[in-house]
């Protein structure tokens, strides 16, 4: 069996990590505007203000506001047939409140779209990627506030008029599911994801429980709203779903690996279920967290079933045991598995958990999946004849493509494409560095901003095109490296 001929393949990439101009064309700040550059060791800080003496690394990205033709020129060159990309809520927005939209904003996703669409590739648009306009942060108090459920709305539904019949795929949200309140409180993923707080405020548990409801309440609300302006769309919500497995076979850390990995869950359960699910209620009544709801929310959460589900995956991890004490930390607060590889940045490469995550979501909701992001971030060296030699990245895709294919095609789940997360450089965001490199794209610029944003091909460039011309059938760099025309 074979991948069907329509399966999408292409990239993903996200405003505020790529786009740059953030004060052009009358584009308010956002909360990632004021997210500052860190590293592995050193986390990004959210400041209330600009801060001129600091480095904010969205306000350059990588300038695809301005370049995105020549971007989009190499995607076609590699054979994409889809692109994910986000719209800026702040571009089409300036403050977030505004009845009017900004016709900028409008025009340069336009400008983007149609260029897309002039080269064969289908727009897959994300409305949320952690792109808060800063004024409803300061004024509303952000995803904690119902009404900017409502602003949210008008925004999707400006969005989604402005590009009907243009753009067919609409993703809700990007991961919002890492904001369990047990799960990752304090870090600072947890704070852009939510869009909310400037770093030195902890997010009380009542309120990241309540920030977690409305997000999947206006998921619910955005997926009925597409629809009834077009029952051709195609709604999803991206969740970064990396398995945690258990320390051993002892059933008390069966136990503990599967709650664990569970509370990942609860928003994609209301999504595909129709209703908000009540385990996670009374879990939450036995903190003394009580949600604040509306009689006709259970109607919103009936009436705004997911279309797809959308799947980032990078890695996985392994669940501290209820007995040692002595395992090596993992960079997510399990062990290290010892049986896997790490990233430098501390990442457990694992292949074959792509085809466990597709197979247990599969299972669970019976969804086609879209693979939205999956990818390598890695120090690239540049050559001095401008050439990237990046046989891991290349090694990392290729295992992880044939488990999709395994998926597949031997396991029956629905997959309806492979996004690669990310076709070209862009800034990190977990740690707004630009030496974490995931693109096939490399792009001429450092950590604090310097260089000339000139674009080069990566050996992995053309091994990604030879694996969208056989519809994943040719994988194999070694082959490809011999025979590529370079
Ligand atoms: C996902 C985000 C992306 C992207 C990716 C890689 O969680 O949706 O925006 O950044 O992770 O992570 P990083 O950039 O931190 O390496």
């Amino acid at each position: 069996m074979e991948l069907a001929s329509d399966f999408l393949w292409g990239g993903s990439i996200a405003a505020h990590q790529c786009e740059g101009s953030w004060q052009v064309g009358n584009k308010g700040p956002g909360i990632m505007d004021l997210v500052t550059k860190g590293s592995r060791d050193c986390e990004r800080q959210i400041t209330s203000e600009i801060q001129p003496e600091l480095n904010y690394p969205s306000h350059e990205g990588i300038d695809f506001y301005n370049q995105y033709e020549t971007d989009i020129q190499l995607f076609k060159e590699m054979g994409f047939t889809a692109l994910r990309l986000s719209i800026d809520w702040a571009r089409i927005f300036p403050n977030g409140d505004e009845e009017v939209p900004n016709r900028k904003g409008l025009a340069f996703y336009e400008k983007v779209i149609d260029t897309l669409l002039a080269n064969g590739i289908e727009p897959i648009v994300t409305l949320y990627h952690f792109e808060m306009p800063k004024y409803l942060v300061d004024h509303y108090g952000a995803w904690g506030n119902r009404r900017v459920i409502d602003l949210y709305l008008h925004y999707c539904e400006t969005v989604m008029r402005f590009f009907n019949g243009k753009v067919h795929y609409w993703v809700t949200f990007n991961e919002m599911n890492h904001l369990d309140p047990k799960s990752e409180q304090s870090d600072i993923f947890t704070y852009m994801i939510a869009g909310v707080k400037y770093s030195d405020m902890a997010l009380p548990v009542q309120e990241l429980a309540q920030i977690g409801y409305n997000m999947t309440l206006a998921s619910v609300k955005a997926v009925a709203l597409g629809h009834e302006l077009n029952p051709k769309n195609r709604i999803g919500c991206v969740f970064g779903f990396n398995p945690i497995y258990a320390y051993d076979c002892r059933p008390e850390n069966i136990l503990k690996a599967f709650l664990e990995n569970d509370r990942d869950y609860y928003q994609s359960d209301a999504m595909c279920f129709g209703n908000f699910p009540k385990y996670k209620i009374k879990e939450y009544e036995t903190w003394n967290i009580q949600l604040k709801r509306e009689i006709a929310d259970e109607a919103a959460f009936a009436n705004g079933k997911l279309d797809f589900i959308g799947l980032n995956y990078y890695l996985s991890s392994v669940s501290k045991s209820e007995f040692e004490r002595k395992e090596t930390e993992s960079l997510f607060g399990g062990v290290q598995n010892p049986y896997l590889e790490q990233s430098k940045w501390g990442w457990g490469i694992d292949p074959m958990g792509i085809r466990y995550v597709m197979n247990y979501l599969y299972r669970r909701y019976q969804l086609p999946i879209l693979i939205t992001e999956n990818g390598l971030g890695a120090v690239d060296c540049l050559e001095a004849d401008g050439s990237i030699h990046d046989e891991y990245r290349m090694s990392y895709l290729a295992k992880h493509i044939e488990q999709v294919k395994k998926a597949v095609t031997e396991d029956y789940v629905e997959c309806l494409g492979y996004l690669s997360w990310a076709p070209i450089d862009l800034i990190s965001a977990s740690t707004g560095e630009m030496s974490k490199r995931y693109g096939f794209i490399y792009v001429d610029l450092d950590d604090w901003g310097k260089g000339s944003f000139k674009r080069l091909k990566k050996d992995s460039f053309y091994w990604y095109q030879r694996v969208i011309a056989s519809n994943g059938e040719i994988l194999d760099p070694l082959v490809k490296k011999v025979t590529l025309p370079y």
